[in-house]
Formats: structure tokens, sequence, C-alpha cells
């Protein structure tokens, strides 16, 4: 891994990686030095090591847990291949890997005491299995609050054959972070807080209600933005993917427009917007044109239903001299045409059969329970090998969850019939109804919980138990 902005990388290179190795760690992602054991491939595959470490945050070094870099290193396979993923564990506590938005054999799916023993301190574990579905996914640790510190990563599986076309792509990992920090942001820097939004958004939005001094665009916080390298022309992949614990983001680029092509991985009919909105676990692919004559343009990331700012900026080649926008200003484009779930259409829909469920789950969502139960008191979910599954959900709270369901997708269902195909979707607070069929196709016990780590803690986990 290098320090500085990341590299722009282009298609041609990662597939010439991944077709020589097979498996490829893609440097460039992030932009730390490692100052732990860091990761290293090994004869057919990766190891990662969990320790702790030290990240530069705008010239302050906070002490975190992590994968060595900040984000951790980008996994690059291409569908069908076998992810190998020896993770060894140097925290002072258990840990494991999550592969979220990847449907392993549920031994390999992460959950301590559920489906694998925690790796102790000083042990090892690998992870292994195939990776036939291409897309946008991520990694992190899936024991206590680990995910808060920097214990994540993004994941991609490319298909064997791109149906997009593009010059070049960027990984966008989006974070709150609080680590290290005290309670007013104090390392320093001013956080960049002059975006705060002041129109109200927290009578329709809510989040845990923690304080996150800062929100990091690839590890870096908005004093010391990762610069995206473009050229006049270019068409961009950005995979934006929000690992925040308890962050939902609104995401623009002031002077372009997004169109939206897979959610969560999942191809989805192109839809152009100005903005994304993100719950915790959900990602989006954009392309973007890159139609400006030139300039540095500010890639805006803000916190929705409270203050928080971060951003990358985008700069085109040939505009060194111009200076970045200002930490504060704010896309207007984020004001404008949000995606929403409605318009998104599943480009590949599962294959339902036709009539109705085999079972149908109707769960109220609290902000500590689903369904009138609290984890770990609470009753498995069974459905049966085969079965088409559908659950609703009705959020009474105050506040969203973005629901992830391991070891699945799901079709969110919308008035065309066709609605995306995701693994994670946002609930609306006070009020909010979604609805969601998928296919028992993978035995196990799978966790359904709220990507809210606050409330994730609090008890909003169901297990999805195979009779
Ligand atoms: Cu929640």
């Amino acid at each position: 891994m290098t320090g500085g902005p990341p590299a722009p990388a282009t298609r041609r290179q990662f597939l010439g990686l991944t077709a020589a190795a097979g498996f490829a760690l893609v440097a460039g992602c992030s932009a730390r030095q490692p100052t732990a054991a860091g990761p290293s491939t090994t004869p057919g595959g990766l190891r990662l090591t969990a320790a702790p470490m030290r990240v530069d945050l705008a010239g302050s070094e906070i002490p975190t847990w992590g994968y060595g870099t900040l984000p951790g290193p980008e996994i690059r396979l291409r569908a069908g291949d076998r992810l190998r993923v020896e993770l060894g564990n140097e925290l002072p506590d258990d840990t494991t890997i999550h592969w979220h938005g990847l449907a392993p054999p549920n031994r390999m799916d992460g959950v301590p005491g559920l489906t694998q023993d925690p790796v102790a301190p000083g042990e090892r574990f690998t992870y292994e299995f195939e990776t036939p579905t291409a897309g946008s996914f991520m990694y992190h640790a899936h024991v206590g609050m680990q995910l808060d510190r920097g214990l994540y990563g993004p994941l991609v599986v490319e298909p064997r054959s791109e149906e997009l076309a593009y010059d070049r792509e960027y990984t966008v990992m989006l974070d709150d972070w609080r680590d290290g920090m005290d309670a007013h942001g104090g390392h320093g820097a001013d956080g960049g807080h002059g975006a705060e939004d002041d129109r109200d958004p927290g009578d329709s939005v809510s989040f845990g209600g923690r304080s996150y001094p800062l929100l990091l665009v690839n590890g870096r916080p908005p004093e010391d933005p990762p610069v995206l390298g473009t050229r006049r022309g270019d068409r961009l992949r950005l995979r934006v993917m929000n690992i925040a614990a308890d962050t939902g983001f609104r995401f623009a680029i002031a002077g372009h427009r997004l169109t939206v092509t897979h959610t969560d991985g999942m191809p989805v009919e192109p839809v152009t917007v100005d903005a994304l909105r993100l719950g915790m676990g959900e990602r989006y692919d954009v392309l973007v044109e890159s139609t400006q004559p030139g300039g540095a343009w500010q890639v805006g990331v803000q916190a929705e239903g409270r203050g928080g700012w971060g951003r990358a900026v985008l700069r085109y080649s040939g505009s060194e001299a111009s200076s970045p926008p200002a930490v504060a200003q704010r896309p207007g484009e984020l004001d404008g045409r949000l995606v929403a779930y409605p318009d998104l259409l599943a480009r590949e829909p599962l294959a339902l059969p036709s009539g109705e469920p085999a079972r149908h789950y109707d769960l109220e969502l609290s902000g500590t329970e689903i369904g009138g139960q609290s984890y770990p008191d609470a009753d498995p979910l069974p459905v049966a090998e085969g079965e088409w599954v559908r659950i609703t959900m009705r959020n009474t709270s105050a506040k969203w969850h973005p629901m992830h369901l391991h070891g699945h997708h799901f079709q969110v269902r919308t008035p065309t019939g066709r609605g995306p195909v995701k693994d994670t979707v946002t609930v609306a607070a006070r009020g909010g109804v979604v609805s969601f069929d998928f296919l028992a196709t993978n035995p196990g016990d799978w966790l359904f919980h709220c990507h809210n780590h606050h409330h994730m803690e609090d008890g909003m986990v169901r297990v999805v138990r195979y009779r």
C-alpha cells in the first residue's frame, strides 16, 4: 500500500492483476501507510492481520484497530473465483470477518457463536469459499463494536465479462469515526461542519444519536481529502459504500450527475440522479461522465439527520494548478433528485415461483426489537430449504433502520413488481414499511439485523434458521 491519493485504477489494470493471480490485492483504495502488521498474499490467497494500528487523520496520529490500512486492503476477485483469506488475530480481543453481501456457506459467514467459534487473540482462521456473484461488497469484523474502529475494507467481485463501458473506477468508502477522538472531535482540526443541514431533516430521518466527530472518505477527513483523478470525456465508475456504524449519508458531486447501475452489487436498469442516499451497509455503483472542461470538483458527503460532513475531490488532469473546493463547499446536487427504491428496476430479478410466498413474517421495528423481541432473548425465524419467504418490516420508531440479511439476496417489493435485488434495505422512520422476498436456498443460521451497530448491540437481531 502506498501513501498519497488513490491510484487511477483502470479496468485493464484490475483485469490484468486478477487474470494473473486469480486473486488480487489492490493498493490505492486507501491512502495510509500501514503501521501494524499489514496484509500480505499467501499461495492462493491473502492474509489479513487484525491488529492495533495508528492512522493519520489530517496530521493527528489516532490509535485504532484495523487490517494494516484504513480502509483495509481492497480485495478483488472474478466471479467464480475462490476467496481464501487467512485471518490472524493480533488484537487483545476475539474477532471474526463477515463478508457483507456475499452468500458463502454458513460456516464461513463470520458470526461468532452462531456460525463459528470466535478467533481468539493469537489464533488464526481461514475463510475459503467460492464467489459466484459479481458485485460491490464489503468485509468487516462482526464482534461487538469492532466495526466502529478500522476493521473493514472493500471487496469487489468482477464479472467474467463486463457489460459496462468505463475508463476508470474508484471505490469510495464512507465511514463515521470517533475512535481515539474526544467528544468534541478534538484532534485539532475543525471538523468541516460548515455544511450542517439546518432544514431539520430530523423529523423524517434519524440515526443512532451518538457523536461521531469525523466523517471519513476512504479513511481520510475533509481537511485531507482523497483525490479522484479524471480526464475530460472519461467515464468513471464509482463503487460507493457505506460502512459507517451509525450514519446514513447523502452523496453527490458538484457539476456532475450520477447514473446508478447497481445497488448492493446487483444490476438495475440505469437511472440518472443527482444524489444518493445510503443507509449503513448499502452500496451503489454509479457511472459519472467527466463532462466539465477541467477543474477540481467537490464530492460531497453529508450525514443524514444531523451535522457532519465528509468529502473527496474529483480533479481533472491538467487542473493541478486550480485550488480544491473549500472544505465545506456543499454541492447543490445534494438537494436534487435522490435515488429511491421505487425508481430501481432489477435487471436480474429473483426467480420467484408463481403464487404466494410459503412463509411471511410481518415484523415491527423499534429501536431495540424486531417483531417484539430483543436478541439474544429472541426466537429464531424458521424457514425450510427451497421456500419463497417474505419479510415485511414496519418501523414504528423515530430512527431509520437499515436492515441486512446475511447469506441471501432479496428483492424489494415496489409498485413495479420488479424492485431492486439487495441485501440491505433502509426502512424510514415513523411508519416506514418495506417488504422483500427471498428464496431459502442457503441452509444454515443467518443473522437478520439492523446495520446500525448501536441498534444491533441493543438487540435488533433475529436469526433466520433453516429447519
Ligand atoms: Cu436500526
